[in-house]
């Protein structure tokens, strides 16, 4: 498998983890979205988006986190990423989309550059919007996990919406998001991070850190 991605991603980052704790090979291919790389023909005729990740597996072209974890969960279900029951697999995929859908494309590299670049925010009230969606984002996330308290945001092992809610909270410390609202979010955050999966994926260790 060859993964399309770039270090500071997050849904790149989602990827990863999920890779990671099948115990899943692949070939690391930086796409350096500071560069604009992804904007240029290469990877145009790679990606149809041209967002990044694009997984590449017996010849096919695989593009949107979720939907790649899930094919990844399909092809290789141990350890499954979704749990048994249609009811609590339905709770995990939501809480991964309110990740997904509702904070992350608000956030997104072409979002941010439209805002300062063509609507010309200024760099302060950018980042006021960056934190304004992850915070108030965040608090929907933490509003679930406390009403149903377990190690992982559903249950004892790591599940999709765990892939989501970890590089979610890298990007948020980055920008330097509250953080002390939303106990439940950092302390299922801690608990992902004690994983090798998810520690030994994080963007400070990846081929292409700066
Ligand atoms: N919903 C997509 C989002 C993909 C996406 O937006 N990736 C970002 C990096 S996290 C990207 O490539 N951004 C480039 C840009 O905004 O120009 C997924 O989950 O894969």
């Amino acid at each position: 498998m060859e993964l399309y991605n770039y270090f500071r991603s997050s849904a790149s980052y989602r990827v990863r983890i999920a890779l990671a704790l099948k115990g899943l090979n692949y070939t690391y291919l930086p796409v350096q979205l500071a560069q604009s790389e992804h904007l240029g023909e290469s990877y145009g005729a790679v990606s149809a988006s041209r967002l990044v990740p694009l997984l590449r597996d017996e010849g096919q072209s695989l593009t949107q986190s979720l939907a790649i974890i899930e094919y990844l969960d399909e092809t290789h279900p141990q350890p499954p990423l979704l749990p048994a029951t249609p009811v609590e697999r339905a709770r995990v995929r939501a809480l991964a989309l309110d990740i997904a859908c509702e904070i992350h494309p608000l956030n997104n590299l072409r979002v941010l550059r439209y805002l300062v670049r063509d609507l010309k925010v200024s760099e302060d009230d950018k980042n006021r919007w960056y934190r304004h969606w992850v915070e108030t984002g965040l608090e929907v996330v933490e509003r679930q996990l406390a009403a149903a308290l377990s190690t992982f945001c559903h249950g004892n092992t790591p599940t999709l919406a765990d892939c989501c809610l970890v590089p979610q909270v890298f990007n948020a410390q980055r920008f330097e998001c509250r953080l002390e609202h939303v106990p439940n979010v950092m302390r299922v955050f801690a608990a992902c991070m004690a994983l090798p999966a998810f520690e030994g994926t994080a963007p400070g260790h990846c081929p292409d850190a700066e």
